[in-house]
């Protein structure tokens, strides 16, 4: 069914109804591979940073139509990107113990599907919009377990800054929470260099690696060293430590998946052309570290300082690519929504 969104604004009533803004994060200990597929529970903790760019902007309203209503930059979803979401819904109604049907409107500020963190910021907003839709007051710890039932990397999206996953044994025990950095200022940049949507998504690319790399177990074994590694370096306030284990862990992950049967690759020419590039301005004295995830865009950390001289040398070394410059941002949060749809001044701070 498709409904205009002016029938869905006089189908939605208003105590019913909340819109939630939520960032992507980027992972510099990475998530790679589900020990429990329908509960999310990842095989191994890791650690991200939350970005001050490109979010996700969700509204969820209760309505009265027969069905659920699921619309990603306008335009209906179906099949099982739509599905994707009404089962998420349908746990968000059995936690408030509900039968209404919703309709959802989502936008996203960056590419869907092109390893960008789309699903990771995509859920995180709908979590937070969805619950508070339904009447429910989650806290932030909830909040984190029901978005990563939607995907595991919208957990830490829930967090301001630096959040880490705790891989946990069951739904309670696997949550994110923010990991406090007092002097350690990140800045990254993400590079793209194809917007389209990856042709292996990471949930079939996680089970593939998982159910066929001989690597795979010993990114279970060496992962948890690296993160405390990464902990105590946070800690510190140690900038080159957190970038070097950051781009050692992500090189390891594209590890597992190349030994895959069939091999997963992410990457392309152009990915190897920045990890040169990032290698020959560190070389220069810019200091950064490259991180790459499902999809071919390298990210570019750095300190929060040099992000701008950051994008200035990427672009004119690659003057083709698109550029997206971000620091460390804020957590998913609820903010007011304007007759149409468009969003407004945040005026509400969603979840405890
Ligand atoms: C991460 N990625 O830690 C890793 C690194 C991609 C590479 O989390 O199946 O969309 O929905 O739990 O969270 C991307 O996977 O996967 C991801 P599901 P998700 O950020």
């Amino acid at each position: 069914m498709t409904l205009t969104p002016q029938q869905l604004a006089t189908t939605a009533s208003e105590e019913g109804s909340a819109t939630a803004l939520a960032n992507p994060n980027i992972a510099l200990v990475k998530y790679w591979g589900k020990r429990d597929e329908a509960l999310i529970l990842p095989w191994t903790g890791s650690l991200s940073l939350t970005l001050d760019a490109a979010p996700t902007t969700t509204t969820v309203r209760l309505t009265d139509t027969p069905d659920d209503v699921v619309l990603l930059g306008g335009r209906p979803l179906e099949g099982t990107a739509r599905s994707r979401v009404t089962r998420f819904i349908d746990l968000v109604r059995a936690l408030a113990d509900r039968d209404e049907r919703v309709s959802v409107d989502s936008h996203n500020e960056i590419p869907t599907g092109a390893g960008l963190a789309s699903s990771a910021s995509g859920f995180a907003a709908l979590a937070l919009a969805a619950s508070t839709a339904f009447g429910l007051d989650l806290d932030r710890r909830a909040l984190s377990r029901l978005a990563r039932r939607g995907s595991g990397s919208a957990s830490r999206s829930i967090f301001d800054g630096i959040a880490v996953w705790h891989a946990g044994h069951d739904d309670e025990s696997s949550f994110a929470e923010a990991v406090p950095a007092p002097g350690l200022e990140l800045g990254m940049v993400l590079t793209v260099l194809d917007a389209r949507a990856k042709s292996v998504s990471s949930r079939d690319g996680m089970r593939r690696t998982v159910d066929t790399s001989p690597y795979y177990p010993a990114w279970v074994e060496r992962t948890p060293v690296e993160l405390e590694e990464m902990l105590a370096a946070i800690t510190r306030a140690d900038f080159t430590a957190v970038g070097t284990i950051a781009e050692r862990n992500a090189m390891r992950m594209h590890a597992t998946m190349l030994g895959a049967e069939p091999p997963v690759r992410y990457w392309g020419p152009a990915s190897v052309e920045l990890l040169d590039l990032v290698a020959n301005l560190r070389g220069d004295g810019l200091e950064c570290y490259a991180t790459m995830d499902a999809g071919p865009n390298v990210k570019i950390l750095c300190r929060a300082d040099a992000v701008d001289e950051l994008a200035a040398r990427i672009l004119e070394a690659q003057p083709h690519i698109g550029v997206i410059p971000a620091r460390a941002g804020r957590g998913a949060r609820l903010i007011t929504s304007e007759p149409g749809g468009s969003a407004g001044e945040q005026t509400t701070e969603g979840a405890r």
